[in-house]
């Protein structure tokens, strides 16, 4: 496979509805799309890859315009220098061709997954296909935000479940936790819930967070800071909702040492934040050989990650629901054709590659921002 050229197209998407996390409140998405032209033996496509990395730094040290950034100077400039000097470029050699870039995972992720779009297609093969796998289907779960009330929470909560969403996940942090848990159970009985704390707690709010223990959550994501896998582990002993890690893992390596450690009993998988959609293989893997249980994660993504994160999750050791939702549970209009749920579940694509690419007009309608690189 040749890599002919590679576009770097941000996009600008208002969110249908403010979204707040205990580390900010968006209110539109700026993805940074990865549009790679290839070709192999006179056939010509185009694959994509959608960069997950948000507008500020404030859920890991990336952001879009560092991201940008670094793909345009390092990143592509290292993937065209691999492919010059007579390497093959697939996507199982995108990550060696970058390996001298510390970090920056979102950054390469995107990179990876627009070339492994277009080998697949190339190759007439979709990514579930190629990732074996069988399911048809994956169940949906949502991330619900934190709201200004428990009453507009209870009704946001309300709205997903009549959509039909097979769990649910709030959002809580110090001062929006024990309360709003309670009265989601009260109000909507033993549905499948879960919270993210997105590190918002230290060990010493120890008491508060057993509170939680009698709603028999499925998990509590990512209580602590991202660095703290030692603590996780102490905290894991010390309440009885399961520990799931998000921002701490950032590598098989870290899956490991969590899982060795005694921090996670559960892993959320986002494949941007551990530098790929081989890596995320690689620690669902892992969390399988070990009994650790996971789930796909999302990054309010457009309707290519969202494609490729579903494809994902239809693995064996997804066994947990992911965020894994439909186009509009953020978006009015997505960029591609909208990814949508059916019984609680969103299907597997199986179109060749991600299976799906985005609308020429919406992409040009939201467009604010394109750069050419050529091989
Ligand atoms: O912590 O899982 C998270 C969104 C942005 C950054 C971090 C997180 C999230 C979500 C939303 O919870 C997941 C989604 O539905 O895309
Ligand atoms: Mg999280």
């Amino acid at each position: 496979m040749h890599i002919d050229r590679i576009d770097l197209i941000t996009i600008r998407m208002p969110l249908s509805a403010p979204f707040t996390t205990s580390f900010s409140t968006q209110t539109e998405r700026c993805p940074l799309l990865v549009r790679a032209v290839a070709s192999e033996g006179g056939e010509t496509v185009v694959g994509w890859g959608e960069c997950v990395a948000l507008a500020e730094p404030y859920y890991s040290p990336e952001y879009l315009e560092g991201a940008r950034d670094v793909l345009q100077r390092f990143l592509v400039p290292a993937l065209f220098e691999w492919q010059t000097s007579g390497r093959p470029v697939t996507a199982q050699t995108v990550s060696a061709a970058v390996a001298h870039v510390v970090g920056h995972r979102m950054a390469k992720a995107g990179l990876e997954l627009a070339v492994l779009d277009a080998q697949l297609r190339l190759r007439h093969t979709s990514l579930a296909e190629h990732l074996g796998v069988t399911r048809d289907s994956v169940p949906a779960g949502v991330s619900v935000g934190i709201e200004d009330s428990v009453s507009a929470l209870l009704d946001r909560v309300g709205g997903f479940i009549d959509q039909g969403y097979a769990r649910i996940k709030l959002k809580i942090r110090p001062g929006w936790d024990v309360e709003p848990v309670r009265a989601v159970r009260e109000r909507f009985g033993d549905l499948p819930l879960q919270v993210d704390a997105n590190t918002a707690y230290r060990l010493s709010d120890v008491p508060t967070l057993r509170n939680l223990d009698p709603f028999e959550l499925l998990l509590i994501e990512q209580p602590l800071a991202e660095d703290d896998l030692r603590q996780h582990a102490i905290l894991a002993q010390q309440i009885s909702t399961p520990v799931c890690l998000d921002e701490s893992v950032i590598s098989a390596q870290t899956a490991a040492d969590a899982i060795a450690l005694g921090a996670a009993s559960v892993i959320n998988i986002k494949p941007g934040r551990v530098g790929g959609y081989l890596e995320a293989v690689r620690i669902h893997d892992l969390a399988l050989a070990n009994g650790v249980a996971v789930w796909c994660g999302g990054m309010l993504e457009t309707g290519i990650g969202r494609a490729a994160n579903a494809a994902l999750a239809g693995m064996p050791g997804f066994t947990l629901a992911g965020d894994i939702s439909a186009s509009d549970r953020f978006y009015r209009q997505d960029i591609t054709e909208p990814i949508t749920m059916t019984d609680g579940a969103v299907a597997v694509p199986r179109g060749p590659g991600i299976g799906v690419e985005p609308i020429p007009d919406a992409l040009a309608d939201s467009t604010i921002h394109s750069i050419e690189l050529t091989a």
